[in-house]
Formats: C-alpha cells, sequence, structure tokens
C-alpha cells in the first residue's frame, strides 16, 4: 500500500495539476467536477490526509466541526479564504492555506475588461449586432464614458488592486484607494491614499473592489456610501459579491447616480444573483472569470501542491493563513 498522503480533491482541476496530484500523492480525484455536498465531502474526508477545495465548498465552523481527525490540512485553490472558518481550523488544529499572487493579473485583466465593459456599453453593443438590430450609427450612437485621464479609485490595495491600479495607469488614470494601512511609497507608486472608505469615494470616476470579503467589508458599499460616488460613476467588482449591497446599487444605476457597472461576483452566484441585474442594460456581467486562464489556474493549482508539499514534508507551507 502507497504511503504516499491522500488528499480529496473536491473539483476537476486543469490537467497538468491532476497529473501532479498523481505522481506525488493519492488523490481523491472528481473526473465529472460533480458539486459534492457537505455530508458527502464529511464521508470521503475518512480517507484524506487533506482536502484541496475551492470556494466552491463550504467550512464554516459546524462542517470543520465534523471533519474527521485524520484531516490534517485544508489548501485552497482559490486566493479568497471566505468560504473557510480560519478560527475553527486553527482551534481543530488544521493547517488551511491559500494561492495568492498567481491570480493577480488575470483577475486584474477581468477587472479592467468589466470596467471598460462597463463604461463602453459592451453589452448592448454585442447583444444589437447578435439580434440583427444595428441598423444605423449616428455621432450621438450609443455613447459611453471615456475613462482615459480620469480618477481610477481601488478599494483593497492588496496584490490584486495594485497589478489593476498599474493596468489603469495604462489608461493614464489618477489611482486614488483606500486600504486598512497604508502602502508603502514604492508599492503606492504615486497613488494618493485616503483614510477611510467615506473620503476614497467621492474621489472615484472608477470605483474598483478588490478587498476580501469579511464580516466589516460585508454590504460595504451601501447606499451611504453610493451617494457619496460623484454623479455618473463606474462601479467594478472582482472581488466578492458580499462587498455590495445589490437593492442599492441597483438603484442606483436605475436612477442614473452610477452610470454603469461592471460585475464579475455576486452575492448569491451561480443561480441565484439578484435577477434585477439580468435585466439592466447598463451592466457588464461575467459569471466569476476572474483567474480563469489556463496559466493562471495550473499556477493556483500548483502554488496549493507547494503547500501541501511542504505540510507533508513537516516544513511551513508558503500561504499558510491558518
Ligand atoms: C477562483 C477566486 O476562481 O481565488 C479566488 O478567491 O475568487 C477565484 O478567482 C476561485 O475562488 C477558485 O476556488
Amino acid at each position: 500500500m502507497s504511503d504516499k498522503p491522500r488528499i480529496l480533491v473536491t473539483r476537476k482541476l486543469p490537467d497538468a495539476v491532476e497529473a501532479r496530484l498523481q505522481r506525488d500523492y493519492q488523490p481523491m480525484l472528481n473526473p465529472d467536477d460533480r458539486l459534492y455536498s457537505t455530508d458527502e465531502i464529511i464521508e470521503m474526508a475518512a480517507n484524506a490526509d487533506a482536502i484541496l477545495p475551492c470556494h466552491t465548498e463550504k467550512f464554516p465552523a459546524e462542517v470543520i466541526a465534523r471533519l474527521p481527525e485524520n484531516v490534517r490540512a485544508i489548501a485552497n485553490f482559490s486566493v479568497g479564504h471566505d468560504h473557510v472558518d480560519l478560527d475553527a481550523a486553527k482551534a481543530k488544529g488544521i493547517i488551511v492555506t491559500n494561492t495568492p499572487d498567481v491570480l493577480s493579473d488575470a483577475t486584474a485583466e477581468i477587472a479592467i475588461l468589466c470596467m471598460l465593459g462597463a463604461a463602453r456599453r459592451a453589452y448592448e453593443g454585442e447583444r444589437m449586432i447578435r439580434a440583427q438590430q444595428w441598423k444605423d450609427w449616428s455621432p450621438t450612437f450609443m455613447l459611453g464614458a471615456q475613462t482615459t485621464g480620469k480618477r481610477f479609485g481601488v478599494v483593497g490595495m492588496g496584490r490584486v488592486g495594485q497589478v489593476a491600479a498599474k493596468r489603469a495607469r495604462g489608461f493614464d488614470m489618477e489611482v486614488h484607494y483606500y486600504n486598512r494601512s497604508r502602502l508603502s511609497a514604492d508599492l503606492e507608486c504615486g497613488a494618493t491614499y485616503h483614510e477611510t472608505v467615506e473620503d476614497l469615494l467621492p474621489h472615484c470616476d472608477v470605483l474598483s473592489i478588490h478587498c476580501p470579503a469579511t464580516p466589516q467589508t460585508t454590504g460595504l458599499l451601501n447606499r451611504e456610501r453610493i451617494a457619496l460616488l460623484p454623479d455618473g460613476a463606474i462601479v467594478v467588482n472582482t472581488g466578492r459579491g458580499g462587498v455590495v449591497d445589490d437593492e442599492a446599487l441597483i438603484e442606483a444605476l436605475t436612477s442614473g447616480k452610477v452610470f454603469a457597472a461592471g460585475l464579475d461576483v455576486f452575492n448569491g452566484e451561480p443561480d441565484h444573483i439578484h435577477p434585477k441585474y439580468r435585466e439592466l442594460d447598463n451592466v457588464f456581467l461575467l459569471p466569476h472569470l476572474g483567474s480563469a486562464t489556463v496559466e493562471t489556474r495550473n499556477g493556483m493549482g500548483f502554488r496549493a501542491l507547494d503547500n501541501l508539499d511542504a505540510i507533508f514534508a513537516g516544513r511551513e507551507p508558503g500561504d499558510r493563513i491558518a
């Protein structure tokens, strides 16, 4: 019998990642990519030394409590970790890791796509052509908002926020940000720091959300804060849906207070997002594609495996979060 560690892999991962798993571990793979129930995960975990989940599998305290003692680690295939109760894991002695850095470029690309898609009315244009409704052109046809030279405001200037800001500078945008702590000058790259979200918002022609979902950031973009944005601002969210109060954003999109929004993440995703988003023309919607490139998904898998390699070699994993 092999003495290689047994890894419960909850979702179908890229081929190169699964090949490395097969080489170095005894993986329980999910070739059909079926979404497992919590009960199934608990049951399969009886034969696992570690679990390699995605954000689609939830580990609140009550699930962590039910995990068998043989589970030594949860090596996430994600940078976000709002799906895992870190305190509960720590209390139970389960090591938790994530996959930072490797998805910053891909997610920042999607932020810029969301910004431009929203600002330049990409959804309306796409739909018009596909529906054979493009009949005319005129100087006042489908005018959008120009972003070049405008102000790009970032909430959450972590790794992804910093790359998004760098890309926005490519559009000559002036970068403003709020972060729990101010960055050093070399990371700030001339961006203007605001000590509170309230201070930042009036400076955002484009507001791009990159902070993690925490109890403190839940519903952060609410009615009162939206009122602080300049009229006609653009809202971009590639972080987590929970940071946005959907009713408030939809109200602002309907009134025109917010010109348009580009959203890659949602409350209730994938199939219980606010239905009104589907009806609005001034939203550019993507199904959580932030990290969805071959390079990045391989990078995330390899990073999760690097963490597992360290754990099972008795070393400290590079991306330990609990
Ligand atoms: C991933 C993400 O696709 O890593 C994250 O936090 O939001 C996504 O880009 C997903 O979480 C994978 O589990």
